[in-house]
């Protein structure tokens, strides 16, 4: 009796440990992950992560249930029957641990190798409005976001129209990270002296929280970033205004101010960016050293002529994509 007031006790606590583990679970899911996506990259990407999951799951289920069934009925305290098999080959249990593992990766390849490519990156998005440009920098420990097309730039504030797509060129000053914004899909890493791209799209207006997925070392965990979808056009263009009456350019020489280790970096503004902020960020390590920064866009753009069989073909890609 006592034994099994206890073990009901214990059964209770179980099932409510399981309960609220579950909840837990699914609520996280539910709120600015990948699995609560606001854009269309997302969307896709968590239908591709549910359909693996659920295919994957065909083989795990069964496994799982088997191995405790099977450790169970062969116990060896076993009484009621005595296991003495007499075969060395079966040719039902071949076909099945063959043929099932086969065709579940023939349909996970298949839908991996469309998705890769649906889904690439680099890939702009297929859309009737004209994309927009943001130039991602990730430093210690901080994010650069400059906007070429506007001419201004923020530290740890992103934000575009909603339903506009956006393309990210994005590199890093410093050692690796990955520009994450969960909600919205995908995740590229930034390297310094490399671009990589990422193209995104927004179809909910929202603030969403943005990362690395990346760890860079002792402020690492301030370094996040809120990335806003406005409601429409307007909205984006208000953003842009905000930050043209900031009192802070960003030139060469502030540069070099900034890209000095710092962190918990608050949100700041650039109502200016020098021509070329990005492409100066982006080769300054091919230079042979840093460029002398100190002595403005002129000294910048003159190193820049130096390695102008790099800067030429750059360009030329540049015009190309035009
Ligand atoms: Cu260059």
């Amino acid at each position: 009796m006592q034994n099994l007031v206890i073990r009901n006790s214990l059964f209770r606590h179980l099932k409510t440990a399981l309960f609220a583990g579950v909840s837990a679970l699914l609520l996280a899911g539910c709120q600015g992950g990948v699995l609560d996506p606001k854009g269309q990259v997302g969307v896709d990407e968590k239908h591709l992560i549910v359909v693996a999951t659920l295919l994957m799951l065909i083989v795990v289920v069964p496994v799982i249930f088997m191995t405790l069934f099977f450790a169970w009925k062969y116990r060896e305290g076993r009484t009621q029957e005595i296991y003495a098999p007499k075969w060395s080959h079966s040719t039902k249990i071949e076909l099945v641990v063959w043929i099932i593992p086969i065709i579940i990766v023939a349909i996970l390849g298949t839908i991996t190798w469309r998705s890769t490519h649906a889904l690439d990156p680099y890939k702009p998005l297929v859309h009737e409005k004209d994309h927009i440009v943001v130039e991602v920098v990730s430093l210690n420990w901080k994010w650069l976001f400059i906007y070429p097309e506007q001419g201004v730039a923020s530290i740890n504030e992103l934000a575009f129209p909603t339903d506009v797509p956006v393309e990210f060129k994005i590199t890093s000053d410093t050692t690796m990270n990955s520009f994450f914004i969960p909600q919205l899909g995908g995740q590229i890493y930034s390297m310094a002296g490399m671009e990589t791209q990422l193209h995104l799209i927004a179809n909910e207006a929202g603030t969403y929280d943005g990362y690395s997925a990346n760890y860079s070392g002792e402020g690492f965990t301030g370094m996040q970033f809120k990335a806003i979808a406005t409601p429409d056009e307007a909205g984006f263009d208000a953003w842009v205004n905000k930050l043209k009456q900031s009192s802070d350019t960003l030139s060469p020489a502030t540069y070099a101010e900034l890209a000095k280790p710092s962190e918990n970096n608050p949100v700041q503004y650039f109502a200016h960016v020098s021509s070329g902020m990005f492409h100066h960020i982006l080769h300054q390590f091919m230079h042979g050293s840093m460029p002398d920064m100190q002595h403005g866009e002129k000294a910048v753009v003159d190193a820049h002529r130096q390695h102008d069989m790099h800067a030429m073909s750059d360009e030329m890609t540049m015009e190309t994509e035009k």
